[in-house]
């Protein structure tokens, strides 16, 4: 056999991760355990499916088991399934290249928590390359694998996790893999610790477990178990197993149907966002499709909408055939129905879990909502109405930091008030202090304080909440009660002529405003169809070329404010200062509108206006 040795050299990412694997995770380093008999149980699901649909293999009678077996003296731990196994081209791709898509995030992830001096193993789990966790407390990795296709031969892949592996060829090995972990020291080498850590979380694994010839599971599919048997750990401890979460999950939904499909289903909902964590889009689903307990489809797209992805668990349907394809998962209209039924029984649940503990629905609203932004924006009828509900925003009537839900806030409406307001700002302090927000503010209606950017982009979707329509502050026609005190309807309007003359067309009306109560002006987005911010946004994702031109601003006056008042007075005492200041009020409030590109000129201008006050005094 020696001449038939081949050597190879890990890829540079591969070496990295090894590195990292080896001198940065030291905490739970018992979960290697569990990683490779989670691959040894997915391994027995896939030859389970290939069988039941038909399929050729290679030594059909081969029992789906899997065997752990523990050596003090030798100082080995090895776990052996008769699945689907390996050729030597998956051997080598599977561990040779980082072609998996969350290698690179997962690299870069444990790279900087390993700078931080907090990584933690199970991380390596949620990656779905577990199996380079062996490589925590091994000196030497040994896997045995032989393919389920008839005709491949076995093949023996061996390395230290340093230097490279090496892969040669084997003969008489059973269809399977076994993986032997010559281990550094004998923790994990003790039968009794080994079968601490398989007890935990085995009855979940579908396939029997045997440890040194000793059964050490039950089998029994913890989702086909009646609920009120299942106790509230044995759930915890399933969802940590699929959903590789060292944590509790936030929601678990476990519920039966007979009509108009036979379903049985646990769906858990993640305390944590990885979304949030990995600040980018999980383009995976997390939920497993069964029949009568045999894997159809791991991570099965199509089963729920995209904005459920965030969902862990598994759904189990008797009326499913079991040879559904990727393909006809798309597109069957079982699967159709199946989707509509799942995604109406966990809105509903979600509805429920809202209106029982409203805190608890905000920690989950502020982890997972952008999911639902994304459902309320993309789908309609019932469903978006239903999704609608389930929005929380922050808003004016509640402090920093709490929600609202739309019902909630139509609740609190006062009589006069027929619509549902809203403000777009980066933060609730730049939506506070909006010009947009004053009338608002003086006439005590509640605005809805917009901080996400797709919030808008929602909300023009739904259009109405529960018949009132939802409408911008920059675009509401609210004002406020005649104010007596400040300049009358005939001078303001010639002030405001003035203003339009010294402007010309760097504006677009001029007019005087009943909606203004601390601001001296007002620049409102002449444009009815686009918010500043919805074009600031399309501006950043280089969009705006789409976009018609924006027309100029009109400038609303704010009859009762000294400023204005005395403006009055001085374009006939100071007409070109006068103009000045014009031109001030009105850039300045651009800016406060966030409409004001270039601030330069309103620097200069301003610089000269004080230079002429100093001069003054
Ligand atoms: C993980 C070894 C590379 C199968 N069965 C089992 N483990 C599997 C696969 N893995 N990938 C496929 C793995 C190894 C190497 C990857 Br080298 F176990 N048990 Cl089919």
């Amino acid at each position: 056999m020696q001449g038939t040795t081949e050597k190879h050299e890990f890829q540079a990412e591969i070496a990295q991760l090894l590195d990292l694997v080896v001198h940065s995770l030291y905490t739970d380093k018992e979960i290697f355990i569990r990683e490779l008999i989670s691959n040894a149980a997915d391994a027995s699901e896939k030859l389970r499916f290939l069988k039941a649909s038909g399929g050729e293999i290679s030594d059909p009678d081969a029992e789906l088991k899997i065997t752990v077996s523990t050596d003090e003296t030798a100082r080995t731990i090895t776990i052996a399934d008769a699945g689907i196994g390996m050729t030597h081209d998956e051997l080598i791709g599977n561990l040779g290249t980082i072609a998996h898509s969350g290698s690179k995030t997962f690299l870069e992830q444990i790279r900087q928590k390993a700078a931080d001096g907090k990584v933690d193993a199970t991380l390596i789990g949620q990656f779905g390359v577990g199996f380079y966790s062996a490589f925590m407390v091994a000196e030497k990795v040994v896997v045995f694998s032989r393919s389920h296709l008839p005709g491949e031969q076995g093949w023996i892949w061996t390395s230290d996790g340093r230097a490279g592996y090496e892969i040669e060829p084997a003969t008489d090995l059973p269809r399977g893999t076994k993986v032997v972990v010559h281990l550094k020291d004998t923790e994990f080498a003790q039968e009794w610790k080994v079968q601490g850590v398989i007890k935990r979380y085995s009855n979940f694994v579908q396939f029997p477990i045997e440890l040194n010839g000793k059964a050490v599971n039950t089998v029994q599919a913890i989702w086909t178990r009646n609920k009120s048997e299942v106790k509230a750990e044995e759930y915890d401890e399933f969802y940590k197993y699929i959903a590789h979460d060292p944590g509790a999950p936030a929601y678990r939904l476990h519920f039966t149907a007979d009509a108009p499909l036979a379903i049985r289903a646990l769906l858990f909902v993640p305390a944590k966002s990885t979304e949030l964590a990995m600040m980018r889009r999980d383009e995976e689903h997390h939920v497993d499709l069964y029949c009568k307990k045999v894997l159809i489809a791991a991570k099965a797209k199509g089963l729920f909408p995209d904005w459920l992805r965030f969902l862990r668990g598994v759904v189990d349907s008797e009326d499913l055939p079991l040879n559904i394809s990727r393909e006809t998962m798309q597109d069957s209209a079982l699967l159709a129905k199946l989707r509509d039924v799942l995604a109406n029984r966990f809105l509903k649940f979600l509805d429920e879990e809202a209106k029982a503990d409203a805190e608890k629905y905000s920690s989950f609203f502020r982890e997972h909502g952008h999911c639902l932004k994304e459902g309320a924006g993309t789908e309609w009828g019932d469903r978006r109405d239903a999704i609608a509900k389930l929005l929380r925003f922050e808003t004016s009537a509640l402090d920093a930091g709490k929600l609202t839900s739309l019902a909630d806030y139509t609740s609190r409406m006062p009589p006069g008030q027929k619509e549902i307001y809203y403000v777009s700002a980066a933060t609730r302090e730049s939506a506070e202090a909006s010009p947009y927000y004053e009338v608002f503010r003086e006439k005590k209606w509640e605005v809805l304080f917009l901080s996400d950017a797709r919030d808008e982009y929602v909300l023009e979707h739904l259009r109405e909440f529960d018949g009132r329509k939802l409408v911008s502050a920059e675009k509401a026609d609210v004002k406020l009660e005649e104010d007596t005190t400040g300049l009358d309807t005939d001078t303001a309007r010639l002030l405001a002529n003035f203003v339009k003359e010294t402007l010309g067309d760097r504006v677009g009306e001029v007019r005087t405003s009943k909606r203004l109560a601390s601001s001296p002006a007002l620049a409102l987005n002449g444009d009815s169809e686009i918010t500043a911010n919805m074009r600031r946004m399309m501006k950043a994702m280089n969009r705006d070329a789409d976009l018609p031109p924006a027309p100029k601003p009109d400038l609303e006056l704010n009859p009762g404010h000294p400023l204005v008042m005395n403006l009055e007075k001085l374009r006939h005492a100071d007409p070109a200062l006068a103009a000045q200041i014009a031109e001030q009020i009105h850039d300045q409030s651009l800016a406060a509108a966030n409409l004001l590109d270039d601030p330069r000129a309103m620097l200069g201008r301003m610089t000269a206006l004080l230079e002429k006050l100093a001069v003054k005094k």
